[in-house]
């Protein structure tokens, strides 16, 4: 029995999703959504797909032959590491299977239902015994491995790739950035995600806050925001070699943004990773903004205690304050964030601001001494163009790969933007 019986939703066959309300369910439809509505009904189309062909795998009296096995892609996320580093691959990797037709599994990310809602049982564990000995390769590992050749320019149903049962998406980059420029999928993206904001619209379908940490986030939020809200992102903690990112920098790229508004109805949310930072960001605004007793722009921070380390990946503070903290960010009508840090850009990414019609403002790192002051070439803070993520490994297909390879990423309108946001490694 083959239980790989349909295959909605890939780039082959996405147009046969004829009547977009039916096949989504959805009644509301709100305006700015509207460019989204194919993906959505590719999402609701995808959720009962797996469902369906899931239940049958499950299904305790009947046993299927390795060959029989839907093809599947399954993202490894290091939970070792922070949220900036993890949520990428896995967008990226349901980017991948939709284009490819494979069902879509996350190995590793425990307790997933705590912190975000689940539409779809993609735990790899239910499945995964069902593929022992299957064939299998990864696409991305890491840094060590990434096929760039096969995502901007290959085809993911080719012979070679449709032998693998598994592919297997381990990495901590966003790293889905050149399929946006393969020429086989081109016209899907046109369709399916035509303003490219790859990021933002599966994560707000695959990644939405669980309802309880939902409401914490929305309190907040009605609590302090204000008509016209600023984030900012501040890392101190992990930083290039004697660099630092001058306080005082991210209150005059605020200033910036307030040229020429009122100064009321005005939030500044701050969000850094260690405390005193924090304290020293809320100083430096309050002497900028609310010197004189004029409280008329609301400086605004969360508790979460940055001396605390996170459990799980070993961070400060803990995961359930990230998680509030970059959802407020990613609230916020305008950012302002740090260089080299992926926090800022995924709370960037993650957002359904409709205002954000360009990406967050970034402060960059200086040598602590004079001499830097003085270099010509010197970069103080850059608007971004997207509220894309940035992509390191955009620097390395740049650097590593051939020409072809090249030219073909370089056609997407991004491609600047995916490769100057975050430091070489
Ligand atoms: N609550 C809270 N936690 C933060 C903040 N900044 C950093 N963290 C914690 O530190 C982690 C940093 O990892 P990432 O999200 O990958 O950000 P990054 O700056 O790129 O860090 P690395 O990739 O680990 O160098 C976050 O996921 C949080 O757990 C913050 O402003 N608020
Ligand atoms: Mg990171």
């Amino acid at each position: 029995m083959n239980v790989n019986d349909s295959n909605i939703g890939n780039a082959e066959n996405y147009s046969n999703i004829g009547n977009v309300e039916k096949a989504t369910n959805h009644t509301i439809i709100n305006k700015a959504d509207l460019k989204y509505l194919e993906f959505e009904a590719l999402y609701n189309a995808y959720i009962r797909k797996h469902n369906n062909i899931v239940a049958k795998l499950l299904d305790p009296f009947v046993q299927y032959n390795l060959s029989e096995l839907p093809k599947v892609v399954v993202v490894q996320p290091d939970m070792k590491t922070g949220y900036g580093n993890r949520l990428p691959g896995i967008v990226c990797g349901f980017l991948y299977s939709l284009l490819s037709d494979r069902l879509f599994f996350i190995d590793g990310y425990k307790n997933f239902e705590t912190y975000y809602e689940k539409d779809f049982n993609h735990d790899w564990q239910i499945v995964a015994n069902l593929y022992e000995n299957s064939t299998y390769r990864y696409i991305h590992n890491t840094n060590s491995y990434n096929d760039f050749r096969l995502v901007t320019r290959g085809n993911f149903n080719n012979e070679e790739i449709n032998l693998q049962k598994i592919l297997y998406i381990h990495t901590w980059d966003y790293i889905c950035a050149p399929i946006t420029s393969n020429p086989h999928y081109k016209e899907w993206f046109d369709k399916i995600i035509p303003d490219y904001r790859v990021f933002k619209t599966i994560s707000l379908k695959l990644l939405r806050v669980h309802p309880n940490i939902r409401k914490q986030i929305d309190t907040f939020a009605d609590k302090n925001f204000n008509e016209y809200n600023i984030g900012i992102h501040l890392r101190e903690i992990k930083s290039l070699a004697n660099s630092i990112q001058p306080i005082e920098h991210y209150s005059q790229a605020v200033k910036m943004l307030l040229l020429g508004r009122k100064k009321t109805n005005i939030s500044i949310f701050v969000a850094a990773d260690n405390n005193i930072g924090r304290k020293q960001i809320v100083k430096s605004l309050r002497k900028e903004f609310n010197s004189n007793s004029d409280n008329s722009i609301k400086i605004i921070y969360t508790k979460d205690n940055m001396n605390l380390a996170n459990p799980v990946s070993r961070n400060p503070g803990s995961e359930v304050g990230a998680l509030i903290d970059m959802q407020l960010l990613s609230l916020c009508d305008d950012l302002v964030i740090t260089y080299g840090s992926s926090f800022g850009f995924i709370a960037a990414g993650w957002s359904n601001k409709t205002s954000h019609h360009r990406g967050p403002f970034v402060i960059m790192p200086i040598t602590d001494s004079r001499d830097d002051l003085w270099i010509l070439d010197k970069v103080w803070v850059w608007g971004a163009v997207s509220n894309e993520p940035c992509m390191y490994s955009s620097k390395l297909l740049i650097i590593n790969e051939d020409e072809e390879t090249v030219e073909i990423f370089k056609t997407n309108p991004l491609w600047m933007h995916y490769s100057q946001c975050h430091w070489p490694i």
